[in-house]
């Protein structure tokens, strides 16, 4: 079996030269997540390098108007860190990086995490058994365990539009929102129709004097009911424990089937689609609006939006629905294919996040001095999101094909970050110095991944941030939730091989 020998390469020091600790990249939902469960396993050697100034990720970043998760409060946070108190079924934008700075102290975590420090690169060096990292503020370190948990959605995309640089006004991108210009009495030009702008849009269409909106694909968009809590209702929670688990449990699953529907459940898109027709309906006056912003690619192919204020936005007469293609953006505004200038005085990019290359900015150089960017040139692949063959002693947080578009991914954060405490309490037992998964694993598993794929909603034919430039999916896990948790549920030891072992074991 030439690829199991393949890694009798992977050199192993033993004795007193071996790196110790962890490093953990990313303070946001995963890195804090692991941090928490580490602590409380007594494992104290870990350090959480975050680039910001702040934790919290993508919560911290996004901070634009309106700006709010579309997975329930109770399930879109840590089971093992429960609040009872979220203002609304929905968390909003402030609780949520309230929340995770609350966890951050209570956990005791502040003195474990280096805020402003960015990881520029990572080499493995088998002769310490572990990665030299380069960090900017440049410092070098040596540690035995490299996580990468800088997530997904951190890198915002721009448009390849010509003359992007032209122009003269304001121009920002959602996920860094210039709170400093008043949109108040301006002509605002937004491109992009995604889960952000669906967000922001109903925030700022009453200030902007003339605002109009790039889109160049409709979203399919569901009612929000987003009730906000009582009193009442936070108190269960807050004292009857078993109250909490019950109602997680209840959003866990009523979620959870949704997944049918992405996974080949036509029956259940359609009637999606019925129930978002409508709601389009009693939302949208004009015919010819409506049509425009009605998709014409099955629901679920790219991410179904929640909003009761978004479609209302286009009823206003101050609001312009442009869907002709962009040809330029000029030093003034914004010009279409079809010759039509539109005059802008601020410009913001509601144009999404490099989801399939979110680790571009980082050289990782594996056991064989081969770079991640090398291994993953014909696409992001890892086995189950956490790991990857030539790559030992590194795992991922929000990897690869852990993504999902029915329920909460702090569940699958989760799954990962016990998966991770597993694999470091067997190789402290077994006083290995260093573990890899096996490169037939990881093949044997993206093969299964591909096959399953191809029977899900997001490769019915259209284009979205889940697919990569080939067309390969490799933003989302194709199965249910509890399936990905049961796979990586054991410590699946068939997959990894251990080396570095004492002498004699
Ligand atoms: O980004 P998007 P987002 N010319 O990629 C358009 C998460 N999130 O920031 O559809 C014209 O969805 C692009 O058009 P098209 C969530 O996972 C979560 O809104 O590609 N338009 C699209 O309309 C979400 O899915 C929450 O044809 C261009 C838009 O820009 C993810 O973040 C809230 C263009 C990009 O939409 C990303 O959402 C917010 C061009 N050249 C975000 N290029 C929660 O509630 C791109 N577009 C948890």
């Amino acid at each position: 079996m030439p690829v199991f020998q393949s890694m009798a390469t992977a050199g192993a020091a033993t004795g007193e030269h071996r790196a110790a600790g962890i490093a953990i990249i990313g303070a946001g939902f995963g890195g804090i997540g692991l941090a928490i469960r580490l602590k409380r396993a007594g494992i104290k050697d870990f350090v959480l390098f975050e680039q910001a100034s702040d934790i919290g990720g993508t919560w911290r970043d996004n901070t634009y108007p309106g700006c709010a998760c579309d997975i329930p409060s109770i399930l879109y946070s840590f089971s093992f860190a429960a609040r009872a108190d979220w203002s609304r079924r929905y968390p909003i934008q402030e609780e949520i990086q309230a929340y995770l700075r609350d966890c951050v102290t209570r956990e005791g975590l502040w003195p474990h995490i280096r805020l402003g420090v960015a990881l520029r690169g990572a080499a493995f060096d088998p002769t310490i058994a572990g990665w030299r990292l380069r960090l900017d503020p440049g410092e070098g370190r040596a540690v035995q365990t490299l996580v990468l948990a800088a997530g997904a959605l951190h890198v915002p995309a721009l448009p390849r539009i010509p003359g992007l640089d032209l122009f003269q006004g304001h121009a920002f991108h959602s996920a860094h929102w210039d709170h400093g210009v008043d949109l108040a009495g301006k002509r605002v030009a937004v491109i992009g129709t995604g889960a952000s702008a669906v967000q922001f849009l109903p925030r700022i269409a009453g200030l902007a004097a003339a605002l109009t909106v790039f889109q160049r694909t409709p979203s399919w968009v569901l009612p929000k009911q987003d009730p906000p809590t009582t009193e009442m209702g936070r108190s269960i929670l807050r004292y009857v424990p078993l109250a909490r688990r019950m109602v997680r449990a209840w959003q866990y699953w009523t979620h959870e089937a949704r997944a049918i529907g992405f996974l080949g459940g036509t029956w259940l898109l359609k009637a999606a689609e019925r129930r978002a027709r409508s709601h389009a309906k009693r939302q949208i006056a004009d015919d010819a609006t409506r049509e425009r912003l009605t998709p014409d690619y099955r629901i679920g192919c790219k991410r179904i939006l929640l909003s009761n204020d978004f479609l209302p936005v286009f009823n206003r007469p101050t609001v312009t629905l442009e869907t002709a293609p962009i040809a330029r953006i000029t030093r003034n505004g914004v010009e279409t294919v079809t010759g039509l200038t539109y005059l802008a005085d601020v410009l913001i990019f509601a144009t999404g996040f490099q989801a399939t290359d979110p680790l571009a900015g980082i050289q990782i150089v594996g056991r064989d001095g081969q770079s991640l960017a090398a291994a993953w040139r014909n696409g992001m692949r890892a086995w189950l999101g956490v790991a990857v063959t030539g790559f030992p002693n590194l795992f991922l947080l929000a990897g690869p094909n852990t993504g999902l578009g029915h329920n909460s991914v702090v569940f699958m954060l989760e799954a990962q970050i016990g998966h991770i405490l597993r694999c470091l309490r067997r190789m402290r037992r077994r006083g290995a110095a260093v573990i890899e998964v096996w490169a037939e694993v990881e093949h044997r598993f993206n093969a299964w991944l591909d096959l399953h794929m191809q029977r899900t909603v997001w490769l019915s034919g259209c284009r979205s941030w889940y697919l990569d430039r080939a067309g390969r999916n490799t933003t989302l896990w194709p199965g249910f939730s509890a399936g990905y948790w049961l796979r990586l549920r054991g410590f699946t030891a068939h997959a990894y091989r251990l080396s570095g072992l004492p002498p004699g074991s």
